[in-house]
């Protein structure tokens, strides 16, 4: 038995501490598409005088009080060198927005055909066994945030992040588009139960979710063009081929809502693992036949 005495704590009285303003954003930023190793970028991220990204890809502001506890939440496979561009350039964002934070990365283990939809709602669930989130976003892990002055906190109303992408030659796609990168509160996404978990395969469960969204009873909200600013990374890997019963589905989106979403998913948590800059979920999804 150690018999070191506990540490003395200071207790400074009634602490009057603010809510966290973000002060350090610059705007336009620079991002660095070249393929780091996983290593340079931890230890690049924890040399960082105040910006040291705790076990599991969390961070906490100090000397503030954060609005809110924010998950960001990548649907994910086989994307590793995207994924390490990504935390090396989202992480001092997110820093400088001021967010209380952890970054998970919801990977699909197997290889059947990906369902994006799926392990977002996956993400969800899990993140909420970990701590009281209050804010979610749903990142695609190729888009690339050009604008620090996007926020990613809680949305008063759904919100596509990722409005101007270089991919699209800067056009917004069309009006019902909603992929990319998304915002919700927890009670927004609860609303309307998640995305659908029917979506296998690649296209439609955003589609799917834009119709959830306005039967839900809320309009999408967007930031200006020249803020949800992103650039894609180019893939390198083999990409999923369309889901075949896709256009069927969008034809009983409302229908199904209630039924089929963040109340119906079935799913097994193979691995829970916090490496240095996310917190990685490997999850086992049942799979359609
Ligand atoms: C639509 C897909 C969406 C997709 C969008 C943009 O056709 O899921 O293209 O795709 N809808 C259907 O397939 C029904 S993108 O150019 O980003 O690959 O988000």
């Amino acid at each position: 038995q150690s018999t070191t005495p506990s540490k003395k704590t200071t207790t400074a009285g009634p602490t009057k501490l603010k809510l966290c303003e973000p002060e350090l954003l610059v705007g336009a930023v620079y991002c660095n598409k070249t393929v780091p190793q996983m290593q340079e970028v931890v230890e690049q991220l924890s040399s960082d005088y105040d910006g040291l990204v705790k076990k599991g890809g969390a961070f906490t502001p100090t000397g503030c009080i954060a609005k809110n506890k924010l998950a960001i939440i990548i649907p994910y496979r086989n994307r590793s060198q995207h994924l390490r561009i990504f935390l090396r350039h989202m992480h001092p964002i997110m820093q400088r927005q001021m967010h209380d934070y952890r970054i998970f990365v919801v990977e699909q283990a197997g290889n059947y055909s990906f369902n994006r939809a799926q392990l977002i709602n996956i993400g969800f669930l899990e993140a909420l066994k970990i701590s009281d989130y209050q804010c979610f976003v749903f990142h695609d892990v190729d888009h690339i945030l050009e604008n620090d002055q996007n926020d990613y906190g809680c949305p008063e109303s759904p919100k596509l992040l990722g409005v101007s992408v270089d991919r699209f030659n800067r056009r917004f796609p069309y009006q019902k588009y909603f992929g990319g990168v998304g915002a919700f509160s927890k009670d927004q996404f609860e609303k309307m139960n998640g995305y659908s978990n029917l979506f296998w395969g690649w296209g439609g469960e955003d589609d799917d979710a834009y119709n959830r969204i306005r039967a839900a009873g809320y309009s999408l909200t967007r930031p200006r063009a020249n803020i949800g600013r992103y650039m894609m990374l180019k893939e390198h890997h083999f990409r999923d081929k369309p889901g075949g019963n896709r256009y069927m589905l969008l034809k009983t989106s409302t229908k199904r809502m209630y039924t089929d979403g963040l109340n119906s998913v079935k799913y097994k948590v193979l691995k829970i693992t916090e490496f240095p800059l996310f917190t990685h979920i490997l999850a086992k999804l049942f799979e359609e036949l």
